[in-house]
């Protein structure tokens, strides 16, 4: 059996055992296939050090090897908070406005991208299948080339992939995107982000892109494809069913007092449409005052990227606005929105899941989203809670039963609250059925095996299981 090399920007260090569901479904699924394939994880430490030196640090856990660089300040300035997070993540979700062309993001990127490529590099051995993952990473593949790695290498894009005439505004364009030609397959999260690659390598770059997708290339055959990413469903379930995640319930039920609730779970990023979805909100609590006091948003939203201006600015944002409205709607004993920067143990977000009424998941754009995915998991299908769930997130394209929405639109977030709060048992449980199969069916193991098989080249169907 090959060997399984994952690369992304950080590495997510598997826990022992006993602290199983404290990680991400990601880190879950791709650990347990390290695991079967004796893999090495690398990435960056999230550390930093004066002067960049390429030392590796190896450490075994947990029958994974994981393998970690320490970047310069510099790097990380550049690299991370520059050109991944400033340039390419706001173009990727459509973004222009917040997106920034600076020069020595670009140079930056390059040379962490070398420097991944010279430090891992020398670990990847003839058979090894590399797998590298995200959009800080675009040209790695092609730079391994050039360092003579001949295996099969694939990449997955979590994000969206924007539509041509949005790209062409990145100066390069043509040499980021061409560098990613030199990985073996592509994936994307839906035929969406598929279709709009597809629609720049023709238009832009001139390329044929054949029947089937795939893409002829300096005499080789790139597989560009559509690997929708699910939830560790068994993890997820189990989790839910567990003592953590039933004293968060209670918690949860106890505190609000008969109220509905409504639940949020996001990191505090522009792409997720919080600000919009708070505004939906005041608006329901204002066109129907009778109900205003039997409705409570918990929204959870833990701080990311805290160096990049952007994010300051939603952080700031999204506090006036909940002062604003909890000022508006609250009285002594009650206030709308609970407002809870922090993350939360897997099992607990379970038992809050489950205790919500509502999921409202609203992103103005988002590859996938996942938060979506993990609502449908955790709910009770004899009394199971609404999805609400934005039409620009890539789940919308499998959870076709949820209520779809336009984020942008106040009153129609606001009206497909109330319709939500109003729908009938039978209904619920109806929609719920069908959201489920598609949670359960393609989760985040028959995800990985799907892109593994690919990257295998489809010869054969059993690498990983
Ligand atoms: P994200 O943009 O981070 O991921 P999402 O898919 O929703 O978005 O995943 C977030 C994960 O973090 C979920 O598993 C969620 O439970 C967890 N999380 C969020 N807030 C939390 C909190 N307060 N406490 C604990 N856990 C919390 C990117 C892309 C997505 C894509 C994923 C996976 O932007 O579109 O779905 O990668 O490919």
């Amino acid at each position: 059996m090959s060997r399984l090399i994952v690369i992304s920007n950080r590495v997510s260090v598997p826990k022992a055992a006993g602290a199983a569901g404290a990680q991400g479904g990601l880190a879950v699924a791709l650990n347990s296939a390290l695991r079967e394939h004796r893999g090495i994880w690398f990435g960056w430490s999230g550390q930093e050090t004066e002067e960049f030196t390429g030392h590796l640090d190896m450490q075994r856990n947990n029958g994974v090897t994981t393998a970690t660089i320490d970047l310069e300040p510099q790097d990380i300035d550049e690299y991370y908070n520059g050109y991944a997070n400033r340039t390419l993540w706001p173009l990727f979700h459509y973004r222009i406005d917040l997106t920034e062309y600076d020069r020595n993001f670009g140079e930056g990127y390059e040379r962490v991208n070398a420097r991944f490529a010279d430090s891992v590099g020398p670990l990847i051995e003839p058979d090894d299948l590399v797998w590298v993952h995200d959009y800080h990473l675009l040209p790695l593949g092609s730079m391994l080339r050039q360092k003579g790695v001949k295996n099969r290498m694939g990449l997955f894009l979590h994000t969206p992939w924007p539509p041509a005439r949005l790209l062409v505004s990145l100066p390069f364009h043509e040499r980021l995107v061409s560098s990613m030609l030199e990985y073996d397959v592509i994936g994307f999260q839906t035929e969406e982000w598929l279709g709009s690659f597809l629609h720049y390598v023709d238009k832009e770059l001139g390329l044929d892109v054949n029947e089937d997708g795939t893409i002829d290339y300096n005499g080789r055959t790139i597989v560009a494809r559509a690997f929708p990413i699910g939830v560790d469903y068994k993890e997820f379930v189990e989790g839910s069913h567990s003592t953590e995640a039933k004293d968060a319930y209670e918690h949860l039920k106890a505190s609000v007092r008969g109220r509905k609730v409504l639940i949020g779970v996001d990191r505090l990023d522009y792409s997720k449409g919080l600000g919009e979805r708070f505004e939906s909100f005041n608006r329901f609590l204002a066109d129907n005052p009778d109900r205003a006091g039997e409705v409570v948003l918990l929204q959870i939203a833990p701080p990311s990227r805290g160096d990049v201006a952007s994010y300051q600015q939603i952080r700031e944002d999204l506090e006036r606005k909940t002062g604003h409205i909890n000022g508006a709607h609250a009285d002594v004993a009650f206030v709308p929105i609970r407002y809870v920067n922090r993350g939360y143990p897997r099992r607990q977000l379970a038992g809050f899941y489950r205790a919500a009424d509502i999921g409202l998941v609203t992103p103005l754009r988002d590859g996938m989203n996942l938060v979506a995915k993990e609502y449908v998991a955790a709910q009770d299908p004899e009394d199971p809670g609404v999805l609400i769930l934005s039409q620009f997130a890539g789940a919308a394209l499998q959870l076709t039963d949820a209520l779809l929405v336009n984020p942008h639109s106040i009153e129609h977030v606001s009206e497909t609250i109330k319709r939500a709060l109003e729908m009938p048992l039978a209904e619920r449980r109806e929609r719920h059925e069908k959201l489920l199969a598609s949670v359960r069916d393609e989760d985040v193991v028959h995800w990985r095996d799907e892109f593994v098989k690919a990257l295998f080249g489809d010869e054969d169907d059993d690498v990983i299981r």
